[in-house]
């Protein structure tokens, strides 16, 4: 008897004051049901509507088995394909499928990708500070977790979270979060060296640049950043712009990773293949799902390209959850972004919060020990979601503003 989907529900919750969006497929089998993240977290309403609208009477009375036929029944069904709307609303019904697939085998998910390489993934942590005696701080707590990787910034992304034109901007320009691009690469050369001169090179460490300075800037930066060894430089480039790294790898051994703004493959076909990125940082739900996912872990496989899946604040414990599954069965893994809990910084300064609260929310989050995170080896995902503790956080509407970040002349550049 054919076990189909009876039913597709939306669950929309903030407990960390970030937009999380999951996916719950009922089937037809009953008990039997997944959860999948569809976490956009600046458009959660037109994921909303994309996945009740529009995926929802597509996929009714459908075979839950059929995991690559729905995947590219829903990514072909609306002609014009890969918008960041769609394929995070496709993400959360693709790993509600994979949850359900792994609850009827009995089994974690890793092991439906080929069983586990690794017995925990090693992750990397965040470290932001507004100066050098600060991150050193942090640095040292994280190394006293036994963590071993770590992202620093100083001050978010290339400037602070001021919304106010510096006096330097011209005359009337308009809010925004200003960015000094030569001053930005000055002081963060000037911290990675003060940090390896005071800690040392034992710690790894990782930096993102956020694709908010001009190609020739960032090969400076990529090049002045060589004798501290980073771990990665993260979004050296925007996508638009990732041909340039062509110049930065003949000249720079600084590694570099892109990815979490990728949505499809003509994106990064060519920096895998000409090897001109050493980490993939996707972000799994922007790529459509773990169905996507794996098959570009693999591709990257071949050309000795690792992972580094995107694992931010603005992601549900589902979809960390399915990183986590991921990176225990794959050989060409790297590091696994970690953000865990808490927030990016920019949430933290700008919206109150419980702390915990995500806990309350969501129950089987892998398990963050000593620099590893761990899965909890329930069958599927292994994450459940409490929906009467959900109701108490609803999710915001408010206007984005951090991606609203200016050059110093007051003209907008991408976030
Ligand atoms: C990272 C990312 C995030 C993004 C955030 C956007 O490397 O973790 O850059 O911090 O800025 O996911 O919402
Ligand atoms: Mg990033």
């Amino acid at each position: 008897m054919t076990i189909t989907i009876k039913d597709l529900q939306v669950i929309n919750t903030a407990p960390e004051g970030i937009n999380l969006t999951v996916v719950k497929l009922i089937t037809s089998e009953p008990g039997l049901y997944g959860l999948g993240c569809a976490t956009f977290a600046y458009r959660p309403l037109a994921v909303t509507c994309y996945l009740e609208q529009y995926l929802k009477p597509l996929l009714l009375g459908r075979d839950v088995s059929a995991i690559e036929e729905l995947w590219a029944l829903m990514h072909q069904n609306a002609y014009w394909r890969n918008g960041a709307v769609e394929n995070n609303a496709i993400a959360g019904v693709d790993l509600a499928l994979w949850d359900i697939k792994g609850r009827q085998a009995g089994m974690p998910c890793y092991q439906l990708f080929g069983g586990a390489v690794r017995k925990g993934v090693p992750v990397y942590r965040h470290v932001d500070g507004s100066s050098v005696d600060e991150i050193v701080d942090q640095v040292q707590y994280y190394q006293s977790l036994g963590v071993r990787h770590l992202r620093v910034q100083a001050g978010g992304y290339g400037g602070g979270l001021d919304l106010n034109a510096p006096a330097t901007a011209p005359r009337g320009s308009l809010p925004g979060i200003y960015l000094n691009s030569r001053e930005y690469i000055r002081k963060t050369v000037d911290l990675f060296d003060k940090l390896r001169a005071r800690l040392g090179f034992e710690m790894d460490f990782v930096h993102d640049v956020h694709e908010r300075i001009a190609p020739s800037e960032a090969l400076v930066l990529a090049k002045a950043l060589e004798p501290y060894r980073l771990f990665f430089l993260e979004d050296l480039l925007p996508l638009d712009a990732t041909e340039y790294l062509r110049q930065v790898k003949a000249q720079c051994s600084t590694p570099i990773a892109q990815g979490e703004l990728f949505n499809n493959p003509l994106e990064y076909r060519h920096l895998i293949v000409e090897r001109l990125i050493d980490f993939m940082r996707a972000h799994i739900t922007q790529l459509g799902g773990i169905t996507p996912a794996r098959k570009l872990a693999i591709f990257c496989e071949q050309f000795g390209v690792r992972t580094a899946w995107h694992g931010p604040g603005d992601m549900s414990p589902i979809a960390h959850a399915a990183n986590i599954h991921i990176d225990l069965a794959a050989r060409n893994f790297g590091l696994q972004e970690w953000s865990g809990i808490e927030p990016p910084n920019f949430v933290i300064q700008e919206l109150s919060h419980k702390k915990g609260a995500l806990l309350e929310v969501f129950d089987g989050l892998p398990e963050f020990d000593n620099g590893y995170v761990y899965p909890n080896d329930r069958p599927g995902l292994g994450v459940e979601i409490n929906e009467k503790e959900a109701l108490k956080y609803p999710i915001s509407n408010e206007v984005t503003t951090w991606t609203q970040t200016r050059r110093v002349d007051g003209s907008l550049v991408l976030p």
